[in-house]
């Protein structure tokens, strides 16, 4: 793996073809869903409205709902990470090689103790189609990601414009400050305090040159590019649904449905 600056890392052609292969095949069983930022018993503050995700998402290991808000610690910690399924065989084949590979670059005290990769965010990039026209929704705003250590990402499809932004006085526009096409196949890992903690990261649009298209199951959805990021939550942070508040239970019932209606293991978590 090639260091660009200390802490970011970019591999363009980390995944095998045979890896690839395996994970599309595993990756059109999934039932991916769509969820709401908000929820009845987390509303929209004051001055915002009610909004779906502007894509549609799988989370493996842990799911982090949106309408319980994110895992932000040291605040942030309770009931924010609902157990998911594990990762599919090539995918913790991948991690092992990922998590040895970050130990050495990284330096101990930027890898907090008990690191591992355990929680998978798969994020489907493409169109939402409405009234028989396609909107492409392919983006993600600025933000960071709060799990603790470095953060691995796999990028399937498209190649997706990725931006560190440092954010600038209201009213002006967010100064990039390092970019780089994530490319098919291609592995990007970031860490340490520049990375994580002092600037954002979004994904500024995807292309469409490649010509590729995944066949997800989800309606009205037309999915050019798929990235995995690769993030660590402590187990203990971790909630089994049945062991959730009960509004938060009300929450999420209607996604752990969906999510039961494809799943296994969503269906056993529910009983
Ligand atoms: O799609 C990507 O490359 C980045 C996704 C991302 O920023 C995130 O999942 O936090």
């Amino acid at each position: 793996m090639k260091p660009r600056v200390h802490g970011l890392y970019y591999n363009p052609t980390f995944v095998t073809p045979k890896e690839r292969e395996a994970v599309v095949s595993w990756l059109s069983t999934l039932r991916p869903i769509w969820e709401e930022r908000f929820s009845d018993h987390n509303p929209p503050p004051e001055g915002e409205s009610q909004r779906w995700l502007l894509r549609p998402v799988y989370w493996l290991g842990s799911w982090q709902f949106a309408c319980l808000n994110y895992y932000c610690p040291p605040s942030g910690i309770a009931h924010r990470c609902v157990k998911a399924e594990p990762f599919p065989e090539v995918l913790a084949q991948m991690v092992s090689k990922i998590e040895i590979m970050s130990r050495k670059i990284f330096m101990p005290s930027e890898v907090p103790e008990g690191w591992k990769l355990n929680v998978c965010l798969i994020n489907f990039y493409g169109s939402k189609i409405e009234d028989g026209k396609r909107i492409d929704t392919a983006r993600v705003g600025e933000h960071k990601d709060f799990e603790p250590g470095p953060v691995a990402s796999l990028s399937l499809g498209e190649r997706a414009l990725f931006q560190f932004v440092a954010s600038q006085k209201a009213g002006d526009p967010a100064k990039v400050v390092s970019e780089q096409w994530l490319d098919d196949g291609s592995l990007q890992v970031f860490g340490g305090n520049r990375w994580k903690k002092q600037f954002f990261h979004r994904v500024q649009r995807v292309d469409r040159k490649g010509g590729f298209q995944f066949p997800i199951q989800v309606e009205n959805f037309e999915t050019r590019r798929v990235n995995f990021t690769f993030r660590y939550v402590p187990d203990a942070h971790v909630s089994r649904y049945r062991l959730l508040p009960a509004d938060a239970r009300s929450d999420v019932k209607r996604y752990m449905l969906q999510l039961a209606a494809g799943s296994k293991f969503f269906a056993s978590e529910l009983k």
